[in-house]
């Protein structure tokens, strides 16, 4: 079984791209499977096959502990640690050879806590990936663009998984707008152009050094484009999902 992790920023697709993934990946002929372990969802575009609101109910936390809505999703997302066996027994009842898993709206409950990293350690599957979201809309400028490197490097420091970045939503954006982001991502030297030309000198020097930073480290990040609307990209992200399935290739290195 291959296990999908789906990570990324508040509304940068998560969601849309499980249930439009899935639809993909069933027309393929694939056994694939959706699990929702993001307990703070009132909605989610797709029937997940295991769903840990089954046994956790956000509103009875916040009455039960006299807790306000993020103090209630905190506790939420500590109790999925205490869902793993369940979680296991229902996805090897299914017996799935994809398991696409859509995380907390709010990245930091998921990847900031313990439970997410235990979650994604102790889930028995043959292989396992972290798929990181960029969110066209958040990326769309070079500063934003070097914050959600900063923050993908972040998540692989929690997981240690081979990560895969996708850029969402390219739909929206005019395709030369795509293609300049997909350019920052694949040349480090054009995003720092870019933020060379923004004119402001004190944040262009930070995010720079953040940038170069990220790059000793060899964390650059190729990202894929992909929209869950038109399902563009799917073909292209199967191959490399594929490719790690196949030979336990590991990308995060751009
Ligand atoms: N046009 C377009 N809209 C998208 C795409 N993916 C997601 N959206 C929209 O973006 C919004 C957020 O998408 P979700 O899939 O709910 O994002 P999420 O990351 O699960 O959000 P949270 O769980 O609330 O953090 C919704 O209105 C989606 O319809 C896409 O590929 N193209
Ligand atoms: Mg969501």
């Amino acid at each position: 079984m291959f296990a999908i992790f789906v990570v990324g920023t508040a509304g940068s697709g998560k969601s849309l791209f499980t249930g439009s993934f899935l639809e993909w990946l069933k027309a393929k002929d694939q056994n694939a499977i959706t699990v929702n372990l993001d307990p703070g969802a009132s909605y989610t575009p797709y029937n997940p096959d295991v769903d840990v609101r089954t046994n956790i109910d956000v509103l009875e936390i916040m009455n039960e502990y006299r807790l306000g809505p993020n103090g209630a999703l905190v506790m939420a997302a500590d109790q999925v640690a205490s869902e793993l066996d369940s979680i296991q027994e229902q996805i090897d009842e299914l017996n799935p050879d994809y398991t696409i898993i859509d995380t907390s709206g709010q990245m930091e409950l998921f990847a900031f806590r313990a439970s997410g990293p235990y979650i994604a350690k102790e889930i028995v599957a043959d292989n396992k990936i972290v798929l990181y979201m960029f969110d066209s809309i958040f990326s769309n400028n070079p500063f934003n663009y070097v914050s959600n490197m900063f923050l993908a490097a972040a998540v692989n420091n929690r997981f240690n998984l081979p990560q895969v970045h996708v850029l969402s939503k390219t739909d929206i954006l005019p395709p030369s707008k795509v293609k300049e982001i997909l350019d920052w991502s694949s040349r480090s030297g054009k995003l720092e152009m870019a933020l060379e030309s923004s004119g402001e000198a004190t944040r262009m020097l930070l995010n720079r050094d953040v940038l170069r930073a990220l790059g000793r480290l060899n964390l650059t990040f190729s990202l894929l484009p992909i929209s869950s609307t038109n399902n563009g990209g799917f073909t292209n992200l199967f191959a490399v999902l594929q490719r790690i399935f196949m030979g336990g290739e590991e990308i995060i290195k751009g």
